[in-house]
């Protein structure tokens, strides 16, 4: 693994509804995350926040069906801009949450120095909405189909370039609440998807297995999505859209050790931790847990 880390935290909240997923990134900061990488013998630069502006009139603020369009594509160029610095040095970046519409920016500053970037998105969600099939008109429920270049030209063409991503080279891992519209897409596109079905039917060693063999064939680089919805609830309660039913912390903690082991993580990203929701830091301290093991804590 690369050892030189860039740590980049984003404070956005405006792809979603509930407040305090801005604070996922003091949080995680808290639980951590710098020493106990520190410990792996990395070479940790924190960059600090990106400047995320808040909207003056937040609640009129949702043209085509899409909330805060403006400031969120803003804060995501300006997340790209960093990242692409960070690529383009060299170094491994580490994205902090935020809500996962932050997914675009990274993306977009990753992408454009792989011909085949892979993607995990490991999530409850597909995030394949766009303004028309989304429910909710929230942009974090938008970020994959945004990469694929399907969704409104401010989101898809950040760093102007599109697509930053193809769909044989994504693997969704834990959903279980996929919308119509998101379904069609998967569908449509041959997007390889692991529901919890999938999980529970081949267990996480197997999914975890087939997806490192599945991306080594196709792709010169791969991007880790994590979303903390993707664990149980029960687990990490500090998310603002739990679904019942997830995926295990002894299950990723598994997934991200044998991600460590294939050697094809090339940028990550943690989103979606939520303090304000959460119960004693614990959400942010399992998100350290499960990067330490990412980045190759062992017992042995
Ligand atoms: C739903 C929507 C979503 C994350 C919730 C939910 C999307 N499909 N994404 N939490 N991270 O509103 O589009
Ligand atoms: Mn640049
Ligand atoms: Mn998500
Ligand atoms: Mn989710």
């Amino acid at each position: 693994m690369n050892k030189q880390l860039s740590i980049i935290g984003v404070p956005m909240d405006l792809g979603q509804m509930r407040r305090g997923v801005d604070m996922g990134p003091s949080a995680i900061r808290y639980a951590g995350i710098v020493e106990r990488l520190e410990n792996l013998k990395y070479t940790i630069e924190d960059l600090g926040d990106i400047d995320i502006k808040r909207p003056a009139q937040k609640d009129d603020n949702k043209l085509d069906n899409l909330r805060n369009l403006n400031e969120v594509a803003e804060g995501n160029h300006r997340l790209a801009e960093t990242v692409d610095e960070v690529v383009g040095k060299g170094d491994f970046p580490l994205v902090l949450g935020g809500d996962h519409s932050i997914a675009m920016g990274s993306l977009a500053g990753i992408a454009k120095h792989y011909d085949n970037l892979g993607v995990i998105w490991y999530d409850a969600h597909g995030d394949l909405n766009t303004g028309d099939s989304s429910p909710s008109g929230n942009i974090h429920g938008m970020p994959l189909a945004v990469s694929l270049g399907i969704g409104h030209e401010k989101l898809t063409n950040i760093l102007d370039y599109q697509p930053k991503i193809k769909p044989e080279n994504i693997v969704i891992i834990g959903a279980r609440s996929l919308d119509e519209g998101e379904r069609i897409l998967i569908k449509e596109k041959g997007i390889k998807v692991y529901t919890m079905h999938e999980v529970d039917r081949m267990g996480m060693s197997e999914v975890v297995e087939e997806t490192i063999e599945y991306l080594k064939e196709r792709t010169d680089g791969v991007h880790l999505s994590l979303d903390l919805d993707g664990l149980d609830p029960e687990e990490a309660p500090g998310v603002g859209t739990p679904v019942m039913g997830g995926l295990s912390y002894r299950e990723s903690h598994l997934a991200m050790e044998m991600l460590f082991q294939s050697k094809m993580i090339t940028s990550a990203e943690f989103v979606e931790v939520n303090p304000i929701l959460d119960e004693k830091n614990k959400t942010a301290n399992m998100a350290v847990g499960l990067m330490g093991s990412l980045f190759g804590e062992s017992l042995k």
